[in-house]
């Protein structure tokens, strides 16, 4: 049956991809809302034909609406997610503002797809970008060898901070061009001919909040409480597509032709793999695509039972806009 859709952030990076899957995968549609704040109201955009004029997000907004995708920031979503839900609406929501309740699903549909049946708050997270890709690598190798740790480094692209890491590149690049001086606003350091460890605030321990969401969420979408995860996320002067290199370790014994076979036939990647061709996937194989590419596959030397491999994807997409959107499919 046809549903009416909402999607909140409609105007922003994210957003937009949103609109563009569920025109792309022929999503039934009786009405599609856009929804952002009063800055973009009265702003068009093109879907199957039509035009639609983006209204102000309000906490009336979900009246008649069957499935919300919000992707306007956490504190969006804690403010107007409850009055979605209540509305009776089905919230998608891809901020980090419900992710660990245990009460709200957390759900890659390649993964878990039978958890996004089991919503009581109405509300469905979809998981933070980096998690998603690196878990569309991992999970097929977990269900033949059984998962045991992970650790991983991100190379995680600028526009994973939105419309303005991308300008911030840009801006960068032009002004050591042309011997200007500038002064980074978006990120902590240059982040032009550069390389930056720190991706969201740092904690307590050490680790920041990108990377604990890496090791709680992972838990979570797999269902394995003691799962051992450490990781390093870096922002790198990429425009699109987040690449992930993972050591992961397993309890049954692994080989690179095992793990091979283990992909074979899996929904949502594809192995580009071929050390004598020079074949390995790089951010732009992946940019606008549904895919996840995996690369790189080979016995870890220091850890037994243990593989090394490098996994890039399209995170607005398959990190965020297309998970969604697979979320809203099973519904
Ligand atoms: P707007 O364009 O009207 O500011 P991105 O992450 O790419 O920067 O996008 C953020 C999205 O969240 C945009 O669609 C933005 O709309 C939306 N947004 C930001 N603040 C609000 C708000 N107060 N109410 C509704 N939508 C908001
Ligand atoms: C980044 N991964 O690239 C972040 C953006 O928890 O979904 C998305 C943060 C999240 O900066």
């Amino acid at each position: 049956e046809a549903k009416h859709v909402a999607i909140v952030g409609a105007t922003g990076a994210v957003g937009g991809e949103m609109r563009h899957c569920l025109e792309q995968r022929d999503f039934p549609i009786k009405s599609l809302t856009l929804l952002a704040s009063a800055r973009s109201a009265g702003r068009k955009f093109p879907f199957r034909g039509e035009e639609i004029t983006v209204k102000e997000l309000t906490h009336d907004s979900f009246e008649g609406i069957d499935i919300a995708l919000f992707s306007a920031g956490g504190g969006i979503s804690k403010e107007f997610g409850p009055s979605a839900a209540k509305a009776g609406c089905i919230v998608i929501d891809n901020s980090s503002a419900f992710r660990m309740d245990e009460d709200v699903p957390l759900v890659v549909p390649e993964i878990n797809p039978e958890a996004a049946k089991n919503a009581p708050r109405n509300i469905i997270a979809n998981p933070n970008c980096s998690t998603i890709i690196t878990l569309m690598g991992l999970a097929p190798l977990h269900e033949a060898f059984g998962l045991k740790a992970i650790i991983a480094s991100t190379y995680q692209a600028v526009s994973g901070s939105g419309a303005q890491g991308i300008i911030e590149l840009e801006e960068q690049v032009q002004a050591i061009a042309n011997g200007r001086e500038f002064t980074p606003k978006v990120y902590p350091r240059q982040i032009a001919f550069n390389v930056i460890p720190e991706v969201d605030a740092f904690t307590d321990n050490g680790y920041t909040k990108e990377e604990l969401k890496m090791l709680n969420e992972g838990r979570k979408i797999l269902d394995l409480p003691d799962l051992r995860v450490s990781c390093t996320c870096v922002r790198v002067p990429v425009y699109r597509s987040h690449s992930i290199s993972v050591t992961a370790k397993f309890e049954r014994p692994v080989d690179v032709e095992s793990a091979r076979a283990a992909f074979s036939g899996k929904p949502g990647i594809i192995v580009t793999d071929d050390p004598a061709e020079r074949l390995y996937p790089v951010p732009l194989d992946t940019t606008g695509g549904d895919n996840c590419q995996i690369g790189r596959i080979r016995k870890n030397t220091v850890f037994n039972n243990a593989l090394d491999l490098w996994i890039v994807g399209d995170q607005v997409r398959k990190g965020a806009a297309l998970n969604a959107v697979q979320i809203a499919e099973i519904l």
